[in-house]
């Protein structure tokens, strides 16, 4: 938390900085991300410290998959209600794109409910619903039903027009843009699927690319703005609880870019 805080007051010195001597603010000017805790060096990621590159990426696959407990697809509903819980309201979900606060008894396919989001998108890489890929809690978010529609298989770029629920959330013909607040969320959540799944498992070796219009390809773009997404957006006292819960009561497994959201860098 030290580290993120240092990084917003660095933020807002050069912002005032900027003003000061009549500068327009550039659009990047997050800093790059550093580690939001050590507390798993010793342990968790005692193989991975101190790699970089293809390496640091093999051994966290190893790491992240070992000993992984893997959930339904059905199970994802009550998972879900405790790892997206409203922190000001225990009988709410948050909404990932919309940023909205729903009854957790509102889950379902019908007009007003929330269901269950791939961020990685189901369709690239044919992830199914089976147990695998397709129900990994990491990735999976609630969203309101016609929100999800919305960004439906789309790749992740910048641009486009808000819309009903969108929570400031934009889309275009061929691509999607989350909120500010959860930008880097998003590019944590995908590249954490291409460091767990590297085609070993029987499913698809999923990939970030530079591209939009991937359609089933396994991969998801655009990696150049996942990347300033992740430094823009560090990680939160929201998005590190989510991790913790799925590390210490669902899958066990850790979503490595949260806690060392520098390792995205590292690796590309
Ligand atoms: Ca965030
Ligand atoms: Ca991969």
């Amino acid at each position: 938390m030290l580290a993120t805080r240092i990084r917003q007051w660095k933020s807002v010195a050069l912002t005032t900085a900027a003003v000061l001597v009549g500068l327009t603010v550039p659009a990047l000017t997050a800093t790059p991300a550093a580690a939001t805790t050590t507390a798993y060096d010793s342990t968790y990621y005692k193989n991975a410290i101190g790699k970089t590159g293809t390496s640091l990426k093999s051994s966290l696959h190893t790491i992240i998959s070992a000993n992984v407990t893997k959930l339904s697809y059905s199970a994802l509903w009550d998972a879900l209600k405790v790892t997206d819980q409203d922190p000001n309201n225990s009988s709410n979900v948050i909404l990932l794109y919309s940023g909205i606060s729903r009854s957790k008894t509102l889950n379902g396919g019908d007009s007003g409910d929330w269901n269950r989001e791939h961020v990685w998108a189901i369709s690239h890489g044919d992830l199914t619903t089976s147990t695998g890929p397709g129900t990994d809690l990491h990735h999976i978010r609630p969203e309101d039903v016609a929100v999800n529609g919305k960004r439906g298989n789309l790749d992740f770029d910048e641009g486009g027009s808000t819309f009903t629920n969108s929570g400031g959330s934009k889309v275009d013909s061929d691509s999607f843009e989350p909120r500010d607040a959860v930008k880097g969320d998003v590019a944590r959540m995908i590249l954490y699927m291409a460091v767990r799944y590297e085609g070993d498992d029987g499913f698809a070796n999923l990939e970030p690319d530079d591209k939009v219009n991937n359609g089933s390809n396994p991969y998801i773009g655009k990696l150049s703005i996942l990347k300033q997404w992740n430094d823009e957006d560090p990680p939160d006292s929201f998005e590190e609880n989510r991790n913790n819960v799925i590390y210490t009561t669902y899958q066990h497994n850790r979503n490595p870019f949260i806690d060392h959201p520098e390792w995205v860098d590292s690796i590309w």
